[in-house]
């Protein structure tokens, strides 16, 4: 039987990896060769990505997993979706604004202005969020807009910085809130009406097309022979992330838990219905065509945004240790309302749990394990909600949750979702977004074929899930 290798850059909103996959008939590891943090910079004008930080950290990670001495056929690259860079003759204009920057606002009300929240989701098939690139791009100043020649999603950014192919892959494409629901072409006509110029979008990409090959200085940085290819992944991560759920689709809610929670069901074509719209649920574009029908939930970022603040208040906060500690509370603790816009930026979380419980007459947890069991209780919560309103939205009978990404391995939410769905929850695998990206490069360099399911099923066969039965 046929195997081979290929590398993965997954770059997430807390930190970044490399790994080196290897995939055949029976096979499918990934494994970690290097790991860099990803720490946002707020200057006066803003919170930034170090996006160069972290090519430099990505290239640094390439040369480690061309060193292995693998027969490497290709590199992907995924990451969070939206965030983007404006460039001009080849060169970036600025570091990337992060999603969390309040600036969005104002391209909110810019935009809303010209097309309502429900006129935009009747084309994009979005959820509300104010960072979707259409706002962002709208609360741009226009003279630096109208100074940049090309606007690159983070991926293709890092895509464009290896190879010098400049393309927007599509799974990504249908986070801007630019592309039609469903469709494979920029919405020329919103992007007119919106006054935003189409000249700085470049050419979609499919999954499993080839971007390019490393450009020949950066082939040599990296240790790596000529001629590699670069191949489109799902690169939004969420995207690969639902390739690598070990999951039917016709009968399983998919949860991908890190900083967010993506709650969702896959579907054949984009559920523009009224209770769609009403549920704020997206209608994100998947691997092979499918859509990803989703909900974007708070995810474990009020818990590590938790930790930080008792860290800056001088506190040592093992995380193992305060979920113990939270699993062992008895006293009934507040289950607050995760998706609250104040809970989005970066900040002292605990404050504001208090705060909504003061605004909603509940008592607010007392101590550092109260405060984490009513974090787990109130995600759970959300899940488990959201979870019931995909499987009615997409029409499926949903009889598991399968629970991948970081969230996989906190075993007090996994059971406490399970809980409160009433469903039993299937745990794993932790890196399904980097098993995703490297199923389908993959495919596309021949090294395994087949559909959605046959790679699922790889993933089923190599990575066991967790089982979590619901309690009464
Ligand atoms: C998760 C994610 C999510 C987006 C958000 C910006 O990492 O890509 O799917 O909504 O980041």
């Amino acid at each position: 039987s046929t195997s081979g290798a290929v590398a993965a850059i997954d770059l997430g909103a807390t930190s970044g990896r490399v790994f080196v996959g290897r995939v055949g008939s029976d096979t499918l590891t990934a494994e970690q060769v290097a790991r860099f943090p990803n720490i946002p910079v707020h200057v006066a004008d803003g919170m930034h990505w170090d996006v160069l930080s972290l090519y430099g950290a990505a290239s640094e990670g390439l040369r480690t997993a061309f060193h292995t001495g693998e027969d490497i056929r290709s590199i992907g690259i995924d990451s969070w979706a939206v965030d983007y860079a404006l460039l001009r003759d080849g060169r970036m204009l600025g570091n990337p604004f992060h999603y969390r920057d309040a600036r969005t606002a104002r391209g909110v009300e810019a935009v809303h202005a010209v097309r309502s929240h429900a006129e935009l989701f009747a084309r994009n098939g979005l959820q509300f969020l104010p960072f979707n690139t259409l706002y962002q791009f709208a609360a741009e100043a226009p003279d630096v807009l109208g100074f940049a020649d090309t606007a690159l999603l983070i991926p293709d950014l890092i895509a464009f910085w290896l190879t010098g192919q400049t393309r927007t892959e599509l799974t990504n494409a249908s986070t801007t809130g630019l592309v039609r629901a469903g469709a494979v072409e920029w919405d020329a006509a919103l992007l007119d009406a919106l006054g935003l110029p189409r000249g700085i979008l470049s050419p979609l990409i499919a999954p499993g097309e080839r971007i390019g090959t490393l450009l020949p200085a950066v082939a040599e940085r990296s240790g790596a022979p000529a001629g590699i290819p670069v191949t489109a992944v799902g690169s939004h991560d969420t995207a690969s992330a639902v390739v690598a759920v070990p999951m039917q689709a016709d009968s399983a809610v998919y949860i991908s838990c890190g900083t967010w929670g993506l709650v969702g069901v896959e579907v054949e074509r984009p559920v523009l219905t009224p209770e769609a719209l009403a549920a704020n649920f997206t209608n994100e574009g998947g691997v092979d065509g499918r859509v990803r029908l989703l909900h974007n939930v708070m995810g474990l970022w009020v818990l590590s945004e938790a930790v930080r603040q008792w860290e800056r208040e001088g506190h040592q906060v093992d995380l193992p240790t305060l979920l113990d500690s939270a699993a062992e509370v008895t006293t009934a603790v507040p289950v607050f309302d995760v998706n609250d816009p104040r809970f989005a930026p970066p900040g002292d979380m605990p404050a504001r749990i208090a705060e909504w419980c003061a605004e909603h007459a509940q008592p607010a947890p007392r101590t550092r394990a109260e405060y984490t069991r009513s974090i787990v209780e109130s995600l759970a919560q959300a899940f488990a909600d959201a979870a019931h309103t995909a499987a009615s939205l997409g029409d499926v009978d949903a009889k598991t949750i399968h629970i991948v990404g970081g969230g996989a391995l906190n075993e007090l939410l996994c059971q406490r979702t399970a809980d409160r769905a009433g469903m039993t929850v299937l745990a794993g695998p932790v890196e399904a977004t980097a098993l995703g990206n490297i199923l389908v490069q993959a495919r596309a360099v021949g090294v395994v074929d087949g559909s959605l399911e046959s790679l699922r099923d790889l993933v089923a066969r190599t990575h066991a899930p967790r089982r979590y039965s619901p309690r009464a």
